[in-house]
C-alpha cells in the first residue's frame, strides 16, 4: 500500500467512507441537498490539513493528521441506518401495538440506540478530566544527532504529526477551564520510529518528588470526599493541610499561587517536560535533557477577579479561544528547547536532578531551541479525538530514555493502567487518534474491542513456522540505557532532596514587583479558604523559609502572627549556584509585539459616532485583533450619522472579562444612555481593574468618570483619552494593546 494516494478511501467497497468519490453523489432518499462534502470541509484549519503532514501515511495502520481519513465519518446525504447498516424510514415514533398501545420488545430499532445511548459515557481521566486537543506538527530546525538518534531530530525541517492535550489539573471534566491550577501540557509525536509521549505541564516543576506520593497529593486537591466541594479548586483545608505537611511541596506552590496558574490562553503558556530525560545517540551515549516549550505569543495570563468572572461569563474561555483561534487560521506556535547537561555536571549542582520539585536555572545550562511545533486542525470529534486520546509517560523512542528520578518512575507505571479502565481494555492503542504511525507487530492477542486482524497460526516468538517474524530488532530497535546500579535496595531519598527552599526563594526573588503581590494575594485568598487556623500557620511557617517578606504578606493578610519558621530538614543547605533568574519572570516573553487574535470590544449605543466606529474596527481587525461591537442589545443600532451598526454582542452575553481591550467612540446621546446602565459601567470598571487596554474618544470621557475611572491620573499607558484625531489614538491603543496588560495601574485594595 505505500505510495497509496492520500485520497484514496481506506476500503474502496464502503461507499460511506470518507473520501469516496460516491460520497459526493446524493443516494436514494438524499435529505440534506444543501450540505455538500466541500461546505463540511471548509473551515481554514480543514482545508490545512494534508498539506502539513500525514504523506506517508499508511492506510490502515495510521493515526495522524490526513490519516485519520479513513475513519473520518460522514454523513452528507446519507440516510439514517442502524449499527448494521440498515436503513431507518421513521426515527422519530417506537413500533407500537395499535396507535395508543404498548410498546412492542421487537423494536430492534428503538433497543440499539436506547441501548447505545445508555452506555455513551465512559470514566473521567482521575487527574486532568477536563482538557482541549488539536492536531499539529513539530518541525526540526538542525540535527541533533550528536546528542539522539530520535528520528525526530534527524534532520533540518523533518516534520512529524502531533496531538496536543492542554488540560486542568483538579476539576472534573465539566468544570471551569479557569481554575487557579496547573495547566496539562501533553504531546504525543506521531514519529516514524513509534509514538513519543512528551506529558508535561506548564509549570517545570512538580509537588511531591516519589510517586508514592501521588495519591495522597491527589485525594487532598480533589474535593473533599464527604461532600465533593470545592471544585476544580486548591482552596480548602485538605489540600493545604496536605502540602503543609511536605515542605518539599514549597517550590511548586510559588508556581501555582503566581499567575501562571491562571493563564489567559494556552497559546500563551510555556510547557516543560519536568523530569530530566536522556538523550542517547547512535554510539549509545548518553547525556541529561529537560524539555521546554516556549509560546510564540509571549506568556500571558489573567487577573484573579477576571478569572472568577470568567467561569460564570465563560466557563469554557481557554478551550473555546484554542478552538476559535485554529479555526479562523491563526495556528499557535511554540518553540521546542532543550537543556543539555552532563552526568558528570549534573553531581556538582546543589540539587540533585533526579528531583522533580527543581529546576537546572537557565543561566545555569542555557535552553538551546531546536523546533517549533505548529496546531494548524482542530479535532473532528471532541469524543474520539481529545477523550479518547492516551498519553503515556512510558511512551518514548529510540534516542530518549528515562533517568532514575522516582517521580518519573511510577508514571511509566501509571499511565497505561489508568487507561486500561478509562479505555476499557488493553487494545486502546488501536483506536485511531492512539495508534502509531509507525507500523506494529508483535504477538500480544486478544482481549476487549481488538480492531486488528492477525493472519495465521504464529503467536509467540521465537518461532520457525512464521520464519521467524515478527523478529527482534537488535540495536536497531529501543536499547535501554545501560545505567550501572551498585547500591543497596532501600526506601529512602538522596540528601539533596532534603533541601526543600532555595528555588522556592529563587523563583519569588526572580519576579517582578507585581509578581511577587500576585504570589501574596493567591496565598492570602487560598489560605483565607481554610478553616483550620493551624493549617494557615504551618503554611506560612514553611513560606518563612523561602521569603521572610512572602510570609510576612501572607500572615498580615489573614490576620494573624508571624509563626516561627518551620524546622528544616538540612541543618547546612548547599548554597544555591544562582539567586536571580529573570527568566522565571512571565514578562521575560512578552511576545511578538502584535495584536493578533486580542479580542477588542467597541462599545456602542444608539447615537454612536459610527463612522469612526467602523475606522477603528477596520483598522484593528487589519491587525489582526478580533473586534465586537458590544451594545446594550444584540441587532441593529442606529448611527448619529444616520447609519446603522449591528452589535454582534451585548453587554448582558459578553461582558468585559471576555475582551483584552474596550473602545468608547463619541456620541452624545449613546453616552448619555450608556452612562446610565449600569452593565456599561461595570463593563468600563472590569476593564480598568484588570488592568487592560480603554480607548475613550471625545465626550466618552465622561463615561468613564462616571463609572468612577480617574481620565486625569496621567502616566497609565494603557488609558488612552482622546479628543481630537481618532486614527493617531487608534495607534497608541494598539501599542498599549500588545503589552496586554498595564498591571503599574494596580493597587490594594483596587480603587476601582
Ligand atoms: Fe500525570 C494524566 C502530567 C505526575 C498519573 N498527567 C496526566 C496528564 C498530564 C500529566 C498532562 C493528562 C494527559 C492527557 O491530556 O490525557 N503528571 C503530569 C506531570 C507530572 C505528573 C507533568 C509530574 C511531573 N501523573 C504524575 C504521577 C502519576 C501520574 C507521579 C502517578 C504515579 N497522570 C497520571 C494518571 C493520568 C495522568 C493518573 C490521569 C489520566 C491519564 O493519566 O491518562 O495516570
Amino acid at each position: 500500500t505505500a505510495g497509496m494516494a492520500k485520497d484514496m478511501p481506506f476500503n474502496p467497497t464502503k461507499p460511506n467512507e470518507h473520501g469516496h468519490e460516491n460520497a459526493l453523489s446524493p443516494l436514494r432518499g438524499a435529505t440534506s441537498p444543501s450540505a455538500t462534502r466541500e461546505a463540511l470541509a471548509s473551515t481554514p484549519s480543514e482545508k490545512n490539513q494534508t498539506a502539513k503532514y500525514g504523506d506517508a501515511a499508511q492506510p490502515g495502520v495510521n493515526a495522524a493528521g490526513g490519516s485519520l481519513n479513513r475513519v473520518r465519518a460522514d454523513s452528507a446525504e446519507r440516510m439514517l441506518t442502524t449499527n448494521q447498516g440498515v436503513t431507518i424510514s421513521d426515527n422519530q415514533n417506537s413500533l407500537k401495538a395499535g396507535l395508543r398501545g404498548p410498546a412492542l420488545l421487537k423494536d430492534f430499532i428503538l433497543r440499539e440506540k436506547l441501548t447505545h445511548f445508555d452506555h455513551e459515557r465512559i470514566p473521567e481521566r482521575v487527574v486532568h478530566a477536563r482538557g482541549s486537543g488539536a492536531h499539529g506538527y513539530f518541525e526540526c530546525y538542525e540535527p541533533l544527532t550528536q546528542y539522539t538518534r530520535a528520528s525526530i531530530f534527524a534532520e533540518k525541517g523533518k516534520i512529524t504529526p502531533v496531538f496536543v492535550r492542554f488540560s486542568t489539573v483538579a476539576g472534573e471534566r465539566g468544570s471551569k477551564d479557569t481554575a487557579r491550577d496547573v495547566r496539562g501540557f501533553a504531546v504525543k509525536f506521531y514519529t516514524d520510529e513509534g509514538n513519543w509521549d512528551l506529558v508535561g505541564n506548564n509549570m517545570p516543576v512538580f509537588f511531591i518528588q516519589d510517586a508514592m506520593k501521588f495519591p495522597d497529593l491527589v485525594h487532598a486537591v480533589k474535593p473533599e470526599p464527604h461532600h465533593a466541594m470545592p471544585q476544580a479548586a486548591s482552596a480548602h483545608d485538605t489540600y493545604w493541610d496536605f502540602v503543609s505537611l511536605m515542605p518539599e511541596s514549597t517550590h511548586m506552590l510559588m508556581w501555582q499561587m503566581s499567575d501562571r496558574a491562571i493563564p489567559r490562553s494556552f497559546r500563551m503558556m510555556q510547557g516543560f517536560g519536568v523530569h530530566t530525560f536522556r538523550f542517547v545517540n547512535e554510539a549509545g551515549e548518553s547525556v541529561f535533557v529537560k524539555f521546554h516549550w516556549d509560546p510564540k505569543l509571549g506568556t500571558h495570563s489573567l487577573t484573579w477577579d477576571e478569572a472568577v468572572k470568567i467561569s460564570g461569563a465563560d466557563p469554557d474561555f481557554n478551550r473555546r479561544d484554542l478552538w476559535e483561534a485554529i479555526d479562523a487560521g491563526e495556528y499557535p506556535e511554540w518553540e521546542l528547547g532543550v537543556q543539555i547537561f552532563t552526568e558528570e555536571e549534573a553531581e556538582k549542582y546543589s540539587f540533585d536532578v533526579l528531583d522533580s520539585t527543581k529546576i537546572v536555572p537557565e543561566e545555569l545550562v542555557p535552553v538551546q531551541p531546536v523546533g517549533r511545533m505548529v496546531l494548524n486542525r482542530n479535532p473532528d470529534n471532541f469524543f474520539a479525538e481529545t477523550e479518547q486520546v492516551a498519553f503515556c509517560a512510558a511512551h518514548v523512542v529510540p534516542g530518549v530514555d528515562f533517568s532514575n528520578d522516582p517521580l518519573l518512575a511510577g508514571r511509566i507505571h501509571s499511565y497505561i493502567d489508568t487507561q486500561i479502565t478509562r479505555l476499557g481494555g488493553p487494545n486502546f492503542h488501536e483506536l485511531p487518534i492512539n495508534a502509531p504511525l509507525a507500523q506494529v507487530h508483535n504477538n500480544q492477542r486478544d482481549g476487549m474491542h481488538r480492531q486488528a486482524i492477525h493472519r495465521g497460526r504464529v503467536s509467540y516468538e521465537p518461532n520457525s513456522l512464521g520464519g521467524g517474524c515478527p523478529f527482534q530488532a537488535g540495536t536497531a530497535g529501543f536499547v535501554s540505557f545501560p545505567e550501572p546500579v551498585q547500591q543497596d535496595e532501600v526506601r529512602g531519598k538522596p540528601e539533596k532532596f532534603a533541601e526543600h527552599y532555595n528555588q522556592a526563594r529563587l523563583f519569588y526573588e526572580s519576579q517582578t514587583e507585581f509578581e511577587q503581590q500576585h504570589i501574596a494575594d493567591a496565598f492570602r485568598f487560598e489560605l483565607s479558604k481554610v478553616t483550620v487556623a493551624a493549617v494557615r500557620e504551618r503554611v506560612v511557617s514553611m513560606l518563612r523559609n523561602a521569603s521572610e517578606e512572602l510570609a510576612g504578606k501572607v500572615a498580615e493578610g489573614l490576620g494573624m502572627p508571624m509563626p516561627d519558621a518551620m524546622p528544616k530538614a538540612l541543618e547546612n543547605p548547599p548554597a544555591p549556584e544562582v539567586n536571580q533568574s529573570p527568566r522565571l519572570s512571565l514578562m521575560a516573553r512578552p511576545g511578538d509585539g502584535g495584536i493578533r487574535t486580542r479580542k477588542v470590544a467597541i462599545m456602542i449605543a444608539p447615537g454612536t459616532d459610527g463612522a469612526t466606529a467602523w475606522a477603528i474596527a477596520n483598522t484593528l481587525q487589519a491587525q489582526g485583533a478580533v473586534v465586537r461591537f458590544v451594545g446594550p442589545r444584540i441587532g441593529p443600532l442606529a448611527t448619529s450619522d444616520g447609519d446603522q451598526i449591528d452589535a454582534d454582542a451585548s453587554l448582558e452575553n459578553q461582558p468585559a472579562v471576555l475582551f483584552d481591550g474596550v473602545v468608547l467612540p463619541d456620541g452624545a446621546e449613546a453616552i448619555t444612555m450608556l452612562s446610565a446602565d449600569g452593565r456599561a459601567r461595570e463593563f468600563l470598571q472590569d476593564q480598568y481593574r484588570h488592568c487592560k487596554t480603554i480607548l475613550a474618544l471625545g465626550g466618552a470621557a465622561q463615561l468613564l468618570s462616571r463609572s468612577g475611572i480617574d481620565v486625569e491620573a496621567g502616566q497609565d499607558p494603557g488609558l488612552i483619552v482622546a479628543a481630537g484625531d481618532a486614527t493617531e489614538a487608534t495607534q497608541q491603543f494598539i501599542q498599549a494593546l500588545a503589552k496586554h496588560r498595564h498591571f503599574e495601574r494596580e493597587t490594594q485594595p483596587p480603587n476601582v
